[in-house]
């Protein structure tokens, strides 16, 4: 269904009066939730309003990403020279790097305001465990220095690059990015993990979105919760012999079926070049690098 649900009206009115929402800007894409959560799309949010308010709050925002083995000479270095173009610019910012080679991670120049921290990690042997493991590790990391110092935070993958502006409209108590590849499809095919023993499944007729683990954000707190219950369910999963469809993803939607997120961010914002030009997709902030399994996944 499209457009506004009645519930959300007055939430949105509020936003709407501040001049930060107008969720009737895009009739041709839902631009809320069920429960009231506003889906942003190109076109309902300001992007100088939302400035203001983060000014005026005088905010810092995190942004995490992991670059471990290979991916850290393949991808980190443009994600950081495309993030001083489009991320938060005007805002400060705080990087961390998790990496097991701190001594490789690029020296991009960094606008006043902006700094980057490196956070050593152990190297896993699996992918898999690459990729689960930064479930821990952000939950360490947001009960020491980062959470202290950080407002919001946003996680995302390395292998993707900035393309538009990715400002603090984004930000919200907790941040749920719609997953590029399945945002059209019905929920009974979404590829949420089936199996009944693990931690992560949802049954058939759960589920209101597919997200996507590649951006992920919120309040310190809020990720405080989200990281312990899927760091909790990955253990839980590990030590019955399973692992989940898609990893972290799978107990990443498990959560945000059962905490709503605040704020959705629409495919825009981590969009993949491969599915080609979509009337809805009028600006891509963030897009995806070519997926290399053959290669990368040895
Ligand atoms: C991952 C897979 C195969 C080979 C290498 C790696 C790998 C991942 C690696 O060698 N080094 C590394 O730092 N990573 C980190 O894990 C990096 O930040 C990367 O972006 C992230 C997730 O791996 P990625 O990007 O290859 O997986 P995707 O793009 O298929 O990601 C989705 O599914 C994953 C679970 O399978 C995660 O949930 C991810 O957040 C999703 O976007
Ligand atoms: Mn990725």
């Amino acid at each position: 269904p499209m457009g506004v649900c009645p519930s959300a009206r007055m939430a949105l009115l509020r936003d709407n009066f501040t001049g930060l929402l107008n969720p009737w800007a895009r009739p041709d894409v839902l631009t809320c939730t069920s429960w009231g959560a506003p889906i942003i799309w190109d076109g309902t949010f300001d992007p100088a309003a939302a400035q203001q308010k983060a000014l005026q709050q005088n905010l810092t925002i995190g942004l995490t990403v992991f670059a471990v083995g290979r991916y850290l000479e393949k991808y980190l270095a443009r994600f950081l020279e495309t993030a001083e173009r489009h991320f938060m610019l005007g805002q400060r910012v705080v990087y961390y790097v998790f990496t097991e080679r701190p001594a490789a991670v690029p020296r991009v120049a960094l606008a006043p305001g902006r700094r980057l921290r490196v956070v050593r990690v152990a190297r896993e042997r699996r992918w898999q465990d690459v990729s689960m493991q930064r479930m821990h590790t952000l939950h360490e990391a947001l009960g020491g220095q980062l959470g202290r110092e950080a407002h919001f935070v946003l996680c995302m993958d390395v292998d993707q690059h900035f393309r538009g502006a990715f400002g603090p409209e984004v930000l919200a108590e907790s941040v749920a990015q719609l997953h590029s590849w399945h945002y059209h499809w019905p929920r009974r095919l979404l590829p949420y993990e089936r199996d009944a023993r693990s931690a992560a499944a949802l049954v058939p007729g759960d589920g209101d979105f597919y997200y996507h683990a590649a951006v992920f954000g919120g309040s310190v707190a809020a990720l405080r919760g989200l990281t312990s219950h899927c760091a909790r369910g990955m253990q839980r999963d590990r030590e019955r012999g399973l692992e989940a469809r898609w990893h972290d993803e799978s107990h990443l939607n498990k959560f945000f079926w059962l905490h709503k997120p605040a704020k959705v961010l629409s495919p825009e914002f981590c969009w993949s070049p491969e599915i080609g030009r979509r009337a809805e997709i009028r600006r891509p902030r963030l897009l995806w690098a070519p997926k290399e399994y053959a290669v990368l996944r040895d």
